[in-house]
């Protein structure tokens, strides 16, 4: 008898035990991470000297009072930017010709040394109040290279560009992000010595001290560069993060500039740091704003397939609006935005619905804390889990009457770590299994999209994973015939 209740007492406590949550596996985001993956969505605006001189890049020398927007409104910019569905904005501070568009204590190459405004402008603050005002979060561009100032390439040119860092990360309220662009194309006006200037990207900058500012001064903004720490550069700038994509990557040998940046698109498999990729894309040709463009503007079949090439492939997604000379988001980008935001809102605001009929091959300690049910409930915190060892596991579907499916949204739980590096997807079809769809990596988020297909019976299969798989949500869609692109 008394051996009858110890076997009792233990199998209770294994299959207790069994159910406490898996341990998290390998790197695991921070706090700030997770909240900037839920964002998915941001935008870029690229604004400056640049834009009323018709230029990329200017060297640093154009008369500051160049810059006359007539009718700016950051108001315009955030209301286009909400209803695209974007979480925030990015603006260029200071670009790589070292004008600044705050009016900065420690240089007047800057809106105060323009008659805008009469001098007393400052187009951070506008844009920090109007992000205030309507609900959206605001991050930074300083650009480390600058062609203007004399002393680049010495010790004082970065107590310089520490000192206006602090000036953003002090006087302008929260940001989410705080972007450090790796570009450096050597040549100048650098305050009229018009020469080339080589510094030692790994070295010359000090980042460690600089991001040390950032995490001090603004401890919930991301760090991006194409290292990270907590963003990484997706090695291009067309639109696309790798099918493959690890959040993961041994960051101790990059920095920003670093020039092995097809890495960036893939991110390190077995990395020992999490820094998931950003996309960051022009909605035009340009990241500053040209009349020449204004029929450029990319179109909804090249957009979806940026956000399926960018959130659907564990990346966020930051678009680029060139605000033109009136300090106006054109009204073409404007229209653009609005109707990429509407067929976003077709595509992915009516999942098909499954009505409980999931099961897997393996619970994690058969408890309902872990069920299958937990994939459809439309809830990031919720996750079905497999047992520890178990790598491989599949996930049925029966979706009783036969539906229309052409793409599968997958969220693995990653507070808990990236675990999963192979997976396909097999329907019913004319009473046979057949493969829709495979993939290796999921993250955050990963959808695909494949031909239509008619089906009440799905499978996926976990193939290979790091550890027991963890997953958060699944879903199925429907893309209306209009907006199917190729690719
Ligand atoms: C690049 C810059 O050189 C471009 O002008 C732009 O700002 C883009 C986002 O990053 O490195
Ligand atoms: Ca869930």
């Amino acid at each position: 008898m008394k051996y009858l209740y110890l076997t009792i007492l233990l199998s209770l406590i294994l299959s207790c035990s069994q159910t406490f949550p898996p341990k998290p596996y390998g790197p695991i985001p921070s706090d700030r991470q997770i909240k900037h993956h839920k964002m998915e969505f941001y935008g870029f605006i690229h604004f400056g000297i640049n834009t009323f001189i018709d230029k990329e890049w200017s060297d640093g020398s154009t008369d500051p009072d160049k810059f006359n927007p007539s009718n700016l409104d950051c108001e315009q910019w955030v209301k286009i930017a909400k209803k695209a569905g974007m979480k925030g904005l990015i603006l260029t501070a200071k670009h790589h010709d070292g004008f600044c568009l705050w009016p900065s204590d420690y240089t007047n190459y800057s809106v105060e040394s323009s008659n805008w405004r009469d001098g007393k402008g400052d187009v951070v603050r506008e844009l920090a109040e109007a992000c205030q005002k309507h609900g959206l979060k605001m991050g930074l561009y300083l650009s480390p290279w600058d062609r203007h100032h004399p002393e680049y390439g010495n010790q004082k040119y970065i107590t310089y560009y520490r000192n206006q860092l602090q000036e953003l990360l002090t006087e302008y309220g929260p940001l989410f992000e705080v972007w450090f662009d790796g570009a450096n194309g050597g040549d100048g006006y650098y305050g009229g010595a018009n020469e080339t200037r080589k510094i030692d990207r790994e070295t010359y900058y000090g980042w460690d001290k600089t991001w040390q500012m950032v995490r001090e001064l603004q401890p919930q903004a991301c760090i991006f560069s194409d290292a990270g720490p907590d963003l990484r550069w997706v090695g291009n700038e067309e639109g696309f993060a790798g099918k493959t994509n690890w959040c993961l990557l041994n960051r101790e040998q990059m920095y920003p500039g670093y020039p092995q940046y097809k890495q960036l698109q893939f991110g390190h498999k077995n990395g020992n740091h999490w820094v998931p990729a950003e996309v960051d894309v022009s909605i035009r040709p340009g990241w500053f704003y040209h009349s020449s463009e204004d029929n450029k503007v990319k179109s909804i079949p090249e957009l979806l397939k940026i956000y399926y090439n960018s959130v659907g492939r564990n990346s966020s997604l930051l678009l680029n609006i060139p605000v033109d000379k009136r300090g106006l988001i054109h009204p073409n980008d404007r229209d653009t935005l609005l109707k990429f935001a509407s067929a976003l809102e077709k595509c992915f605001s009516q999942p098909v619905k499954i009505n409980n009929e999931i099961s897997a091959t393996n619970i994690r300690g058969k408890s309902s804390r872990y069920s299958p049910d937990n994939l459809v409930d439309s809830d990031f915190q919720t996750y079905w889990a497999a047992e520890d060892k178990i790598e491989q596991a599949s996930i049925n579907i029966n979706l009783k009457r036969a539906k229309k499916i052409d793409k599968i949204l997958l969220q693995e739980y990653i507070p808990l770590g990236q675990r999963i590096q192979q997976f396909n997807i097999e329907a019913r079809i004319n009473n046979e299994w057949q493969e829709i769809t495979k993939g290796t990596t999921i993250g955050y988020k990963r959808i695909l999209k494949f031909p239509e297909i008619q089906t009440s019976q799905i499978r996926i299969n976990i193939k290979k994973s790091k550890a027991c798989p963890v997953i958060s949500e699944i879903q199925f869609y429907n893309l209306p015939d209009k907006y199917s692109f190729s690719g």
